[in-house]
């Protein structure tokens, strides 16, 4: 998916999946247009900073580059650039930037959660070896780095904040809730710095880098930060249904004993039922380690996919994207605030 391949009739967002839900309210067209001419300098300037080192290098970095990925932080960045003086250089600067970042943290992501496929291929992992992808997803964070140091020290510390609370957040779900935590409340902070701060940059670096209303930005802040923890809870659910065109197995994350809001909020009930069927996952679990086949426990995630646990995540997917768009009430009504509003229903509400 480099430029160079890209044709320009085909519209770069609706590519990237997004485009028709959320560029749909009055002024959408324009803006629409806008958006896609910033994505497609946004491409092409990704695909230049993926070819400075030696051909196997640029390929192995590229490789996760070119399977696909929604773009989601680039065309917040692009979107929010039009409350202020749209998409000038810095603004790209800054899209490339957090999204090389996001590519980054996607290859030492699925080296640490052993994942087999990502962006619908192989996880770099699984191609070339833990090592490799970790120095990889290591050089994609420096170029990130020499990207957003170009545009001054605001841009340099949103970067290397969101850099920290991405480890941070990591590193806790790595660890798990200490004795004194409660583990629901650690988990929202777990999904608001690993997912929330990253977005939340993205919707503020638009903002301030293209000289916007200094009293946007921590609104943009708030409503990115929702947006993240509402596009998480989205996932948990999403990972209880099986995929309809991937292949992709039900409960991947569970199987793996990795915790999701439905599985924390079973554990939290007092009902009898949901005490049982939490029982019989944690056993089913760990028999799973202990090397059975990860199918033994179909039948409990089928049966949680359909409990009130699941039920209640999507509200609270719905509760956080609606606290998101109550976050833009200082922004001035219009195309913009229309397009972010859908977009962060979308993203809680999306069923892939
Ligand atoms: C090295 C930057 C860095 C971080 C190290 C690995 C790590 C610490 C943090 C993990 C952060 C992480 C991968 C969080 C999950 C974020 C997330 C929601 C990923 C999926 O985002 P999408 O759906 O993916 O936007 P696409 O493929 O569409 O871009």
């Amino acid at each position: 998916m480099t430029s160079s391949s890209a044709s320009p009739e085909i519209s770069l967002a609706s590519r990237f999946g997004l485009s028709d839900r959320i560029f749909a309210g009055p002024g959408a067209k324009k803006l629409v247009s806008v958006i896609e001419k910033g994505l497609l300098e946004v491409e092409e300037s990704m695909a230049r900073e993926l070819d400075t080192a030696d051909p196997l290098v640029d390929a192995m970095a590229r490789y996760l580059f070119e399977a696909g990925g929604k773009r989601v932080r680039p065309m917040l960045v692009l979107l929010t650039a039009q409350l202020g003086g749209g998409a000038t250089p810095a603004v790209v600067d800054a899209a490339v930037a957090l999204e090389l970042m996001h590519l980054g943290s996607l290859y030492h992501d699925d080296v640490m959660d052993g994942a087999d496929r990502r962006r619908g291929v192989p996880a770099a992992h699984k191609v070339w070896g833990n090592s490799t992808a970790i120095l990889v997803g290591d050089l994609l964070l420096s170029r990130a780095s020499r990207v957003m140091g170009r545009r001054g020290d605001d841009a340099v510390e949103l970067q290397t904040e969101t850099f920290e609370r991405l480890v941070i957040g990591q590193l806790h779900e790595t660890v798990g809730a200490g004795e004194g935590d409660d583990p629901i409340a650690f988990y929202i902070q777990v999904l608001s710095d690993k997912t929330g701060s990253l977005i939340a940059a993205a919707a503020q670096a638009g903002a301030h880098l293209s000289g916007a209303d200094a009293a946007y930005r921590p609104a943009l802040r708030e409503f990115g930060e929702k947006v993240g923890v509402a596009f998480q809870l989205a996932d948990d659910v999403i990972d209880l249904s099986p995929g309809a065109d991937t292949g992709k197995v039900a409960g991947t994350d569970l199987r793996a004993g990795v915790v999701t809001m439905p599985y924390l909020l079973l554990k939290a009930s007092e009902e009898p039922a949901d005490r049982d069927l939490a029982a019989r996952i944690d056993a089913g679990v760990e028999r799973i380690r202990s090397g059975e086949d990860a199918s033994i426990i179909d039948a409990e995630i089928a049966e949680l996919r359909d409990s009130a646990a699941t039920r209640r995540t999507h509200e609270l997917a719905l509760r956080w994207s609606a606290e998101a768009v109550e976050a833009l009430s200082v922004l001035p009504r219009g195309a913009v605030r229309e397009a972010l509003t859908r977009f962060a229903r979308q993203l809680a509400d999306r069923s892939s």
